[in-house]
């Protein structure tokens, strides 16, 4: 892990958007199930995930739910309820009311939230399948009051048949109400327009493979899709007060997600920033997934020096990483100046995985820099809201003139007379002819 001065630093942002053979590939997916159905999905699913499936299997069965039940520990059963519980907790807190004003004249504005009906998660299948994500993603849904949570992953994950039961007890405690076995583009077709056995879905969230990532880009607009979120980053503020072992550790978390994650580490003092680099190399080379995290750290991984606090919160605003650890002696006094962070962790003990797995915000947090103006997965992110407007009477007649006076200087004669007509038949009526 390099150490250079903040100033000399570069950070480069490199988005995936799938070569031209693999979006002409989600292209005739995407549309085959649109067009084929239930048809054109098991066909899809038999090429590329090498299962043959009919309309009557494509659905999980309670029976296979409450097997999952007997396969996996009761320690991760107690262990993932625990979680979800901390995580419906917070998104409670997220929760907004419905409102209404009277105003004096009688006229009444409001807006109304309601929950989307219908929402599809995407699970992926292989080594970036988590059961935290499936919470992440179907308790917010289910905190919004979404009445009908649907679940699709593939039919396999690498080298085992069936869905990984880690997954599906997720889905049970999270509170999904439907699961396919089906994944891909043709999955998130299947959500988005609809097949025989699959209704379809109002939004689709959830991460997958770039395949999963251009079909949810084709199908936007026919639904709404969350944002395609990239490979893990955290970045790290420290000072000398903190300890290195903890700071390598945090970074390490980051990085052996994904060759691709960034971990960079952010120091006042030089002294810190070695001892930091030494502590990584040495957790390393007894990490499990030490080629993942190598690769991340030797291309992503960085430790930046600056001359003081405040210069490096400028620097953590300038990348807006996805989770940013402020590890300094006096966290809360400089929490002020952080302007772009997707999730804040204050102090020694706010290590990031306290924030991936329990404490109860959500983990789907903006990439990429997005965090500049965008957020976390949230209880927003599964209602729609629609605006109420009831006018009196005293109200029109008293705003009449003025509502006349705005169409009429975009020259919208008709939507001028639509007021005046009114206006009219109470005597109040300008010039009309
Ligand atoms: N840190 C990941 C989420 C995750 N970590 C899932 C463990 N499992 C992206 O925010
Ligand atoms: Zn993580």
């Amino acid at each position: 892990m390099r150490i250079v001065s903040a100033g000399q630093f570069q950070l480069k942002r490199e988005v995936d958007y799938g070569s031209p053979e693999q979006n002409a590939a989600v292209k005739t997916i995407v549309s085959a199930v649109k067009n084929e159905g239930d048809a054109a999905l098991l066909k899809y699913t038999e090429q590329l995930d090498g299962m043959k499936l009919s309309p009557e299997t494509l659905r999980v069965t309670e029976e296979e739910m409450r097997a999952a039940y007997d396969k996996v520990e009761p320690s991760f059963v107690a262990a993932i309820s625990a979680a979800a519980a901390n995580i419906r907790a917070y998104h409670a807190r997220q929760k907004r009311n419905s409102w209404m004003d009277l105003q004096p004249d009688g006229s009444m504005l409001g807006q109304i939230i309601r929950p989307l009906k219908r929402v599809g998660v995407y699970v992926p299948g292989g080594k970036a399948s988590y059961p935290s994500s499936v919470l992440m993603n179907v308790i917010p849904a289910q905190v919004a009051g979404v009445p009908e949570i649907v679940m699709v992953t593939p039919p396999a994950t690498s080298g085992k048949e069936g869905i990984d039961p880690y997954i599906l007890v997720a889905a049970a405690e999270a509170g999904v109400n439907e699961i396919y076995r089906v994944g891909g583009a043709q999955a998130i077709a299947a959500l988005a327009y609809g097949t025989e056995t699959i209704a379809p879905v109002d939004k689709i969230c959830g991460p997958g493979n770039i395949y999963v990532a251009l079909a949810k880009r084709e199908v936007y607009g026919a639904v709404d899709i969350d944002s395609i979120a990239g490979p893990s980053e955290i970045a790290v503020l420290a000072d000398d007060s903190a300890d290195p072992a903890y700071v390598a550790a945090d970074l390490l978390s980051q990085a052996e997600h994904d060759e691709m994650a960034s971990a960079i580490l952010v120091t006042t003092s030089e002294a810190f920033a070695k001892a930091c680099q030494e502590e990584v190399q040495r957790q390393l080379a007894v990490l499990p997934r030490r080629d993942i995290a190598a690769a991340s750290i030797e291309k992503y991984g960085v430790i930046l020096l600056v001359d003081s606090i405040e210069e490096g919160i400028g620097v953590i605003n300038q990348l807006a990483p996805e989770h940013f650890e402020l590890m300094v002696e006096e966290p809360i006094a400089y929490l002020g100046l952080v302007e772009n962070a997707g999730a804040i962790f204050l102090g020694p003990y706010s290590s990031e995985p306290v924030g991936d797995y329990f404490a109860g915000p959500n983990h789907i947090i903006p990439t990429n820099g997005t965090a500049r103006y965008s957020s976390p997965v949230d209880v927003d992110d599964f209602i729609k809201k629609s605006s109420l407007i009831y006018y009196s009477k005293e109200a029109l007649l008293k705003n009449g003139e003025t509502i006349m006076e705005l169409a009429r200087r975009e020259g919208l004669e008709g939507h001028a007379r639509a007021i005046e007509i009114r206006m009219r038949k109470e005597g109040k009526a300008g010039n009309v002819d």
